[in-house]
């Protein structure tokens, strides 16, 4: 295998912890105030405001796009939901960039429609969507969930979407099917970090068949009331909130049914330190760091790691 370089933000995890907590307390002092036009002369030239006003018009036309979906409350958590300007400017998405503050400048040239899904292996029924077809067929709901990133982040978001096992019913898996296999888009002309050869592209991650068939499993299409903007892995993803981040697939393009357990992209790269299970566990530290707690971006408060992601009812019987 070629030597490949860990990017930076991989081998420090936190490493934003402490500039991003600057920009969450000045956002809050300028709101408590009323300031906000004071606001920007006080801090003319800080990145924070630049970046604030920017995403607010980057969200424009992805907050025009409303998707109605009732909350499906047997999913509400107690803690307190992440604001989604923090939330669209803190992402992994290493097609773009490997700076999770930078991600939501780097996606102009990403266009999420037209789109199609193909989904194909071991299925009785298999067949290419159009997504907007595919979201008009499907039961959307919409999910409050806590997601956990493998660097000790967390967010708690609304997603938007319909469980996966809605639409391996309408293909119907084969009875030798065992696992899903999922595919990024490849396009090197709209995310150029895939020119860089050294990492294996497109993006592509796996699932149990038990796991895509579990209650939580959810092709999320929308956040925060409308369509995915492209951070956030436009037109389609998947949330597994009871695993690292990194399982949660972004922009997908195909899935396919198999009885192979198929590699993923981080386990290919580093496979000492990213498994193909990859649930949330505080129990077993990163090698390179602890996972006993995790840090709430836009608060910046720590919590204490739940087993799980704290979905241990629904999903510990998997295991
Ligand atoms: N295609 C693709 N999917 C991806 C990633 C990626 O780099 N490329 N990053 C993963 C990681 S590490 C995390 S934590 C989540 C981040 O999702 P968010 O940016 O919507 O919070 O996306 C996951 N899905
Ligand atoms: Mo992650």
């Amino acid at each position: 295998m070629p030597y490949i370089k860990i990017p930076k933000e991989w081998e420090i995890p936190e490493n934003q912890a402490t500039s991003e907590s600057d920009y969450i307390n000045r956002r809050k002092f300028i709101k408590d105030l009323g300031l906000a036009s004071a606001g920007t002369l006080l801090f003319s030239g800080s990145n924070a405001c630049a970046q604030e006003r920017g995403v607010e018009k980057q969200l424009v036309p992805y907050r025009a796009q409303k998707l109605a979906a009732k909350n499906n409350t047997a999913f509400t958590v107690k803690r307190q939901m992440t604001d989604e300007v923090v939330a669209a400017t803190y992402n992994n998405y290493y097609e773009f960039t490997t700076s999770k503050s930078r991600v939501w400048q780097k996606v102009k040239k990403f266009r999420a429609r037209p789109w199609e899904v193909e989904i194909s292996g071991l299925v009785e029924k298999p067949m290419t969507l159009d997504v907007d077809d595919l979201i008009k067929q499907m039961p959307l709901e919409e999910r409050i969930y806590r997601f956990r990133c493998v660097e000790a982040w967390a967010m708690v978001v609304p997603w938007i979407g319909f469980p996966m096992k809605a639409l391996l019913e309408k293909v119907q898996p084969k009875a030798d099917a065992k696992y899903v296999r999922m595919l990024t888009f490849l396009d090197p002309d709209m995310a150029p970090e895939q020119n860089n050869a050294r990492l294996p592209w497109p993006y592509f991650e796996g699932l149990t068949l038990a796991e895509a068939m579990n209650d939580l499993t959810l092709l999320s299409v929308g956040i925060y009331g409308h369509i995915l903007p492209p951070q956030h892995g436009a037109p389609i993803r998947l949330i597994v909130p009871w695993k690292y981040g990194f399982k949660s697939i972004k922009s997908i393009v195909s899935i396919e049914l198999t009885d192979q357990k198929p590699r993923t992209f981080w386990n290919t790269l580093i496979p000492r330190e990213y498994d193909f299970e990859a649930n949330v566990n505080p129990n077993v530290p990163h090698p390179r760091w602890s996972q006993a707690s995790e840090r709430m971006i836009g608060t910046g408060k720590r919590l204490p790691t739940m087993i799980y992601n704290g979905y241990g009812s629904s999903v510990a019987h998997l295991y």
